[in-house]
């Protein structure tokens, strides 16, 4: 008897940190695929003829954007879901980072063909290379450690200014997940709209 519980033992943990890296795994798919529907709602929101530009950021965390962000300060909070129809909250229970570049989500001036974004997608903390100069938004899930202390990179995910920074998952380091919006792919969506020119 006394073998055969210690052989379940033994089974079961070496099960179960496979099963908890597979729950894991899953987790981040599930989230990856909120964000890919949030980006859908941003380009959709910013195609819709009452908008013809992005959101501003939630500020106060009631779930809709500010109606205005132009000052750099404003261009980012937390994800407007109310506004953009989308679920609240990722699967780690947070409501996702939202940054925009402010001439994107200007309501008087609107963007045109020629609007430069301006937050910075990084590949290292101290932004030596970077993905892109000139995101017009970004999205970020700060994934399972969001109420812990987060690593250096993290940290720069929410230190309230326009770089962010997004590289392959690292154990205990770095469990991030970022999207940004181009400015291209909002032009296209714009043109093909008949929003723009
Ligand atoms: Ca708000
Ligand atoms: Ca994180
Ligand atoms: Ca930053």
């Amino acid at each position: 008897m006394a073998i055969v519980l210690a052989i379940v033992g033994l089974l079961l943990g070496g099960l179960l940190p496979v099963i908890s890296g597979q729950m894991d795994q899953q987790r981040r798919n599930e989230t990856r695929k909120y964000m890919d529907e949030v980006r859908d709602a941003l380009l959709g929101y910013a195609i819709s003829t009452a908008n013809k530009r992005l959101p501003c950021p939630d500020s106060n965390g009631d779930g809709t954007a500010e109606a205005a962000c132009t000052t750099a300060a404003q261009q980012i909070g937390t994800l407007p879901y109310k506004d953009l129809g989308v679920a609240e909250k990722d699967t780690y229970g947070n409501v996702l980072v939202y940054a925009v570049t402010k001439e994107f989500a200007d309501s008087t001036t609107h963007f045109t063909l020629s609007t430069a974004g301006t937050m910075r997608i990084c590949t290292t903390g101290a932004c030596t290379a970077n993905l892109t100069n000139n995101a017009a938004a970004v999205i970020v899930s700060r994934g399972a450690n969001w109420a812990n202390t987060p690593s250096t990179d993290e940290a720069e995910n929410t230190d309230g200014d326009t770089d962010f920074v997004s590289h392959d998952f690292v154990q205990n380091g770095y469990d991030d997940m970022v999207i940004w919006i181009s400015p291209n792919i909002l032009f296209n969506r714009m043109v093909t709209a008949g929003q723009l020119p």
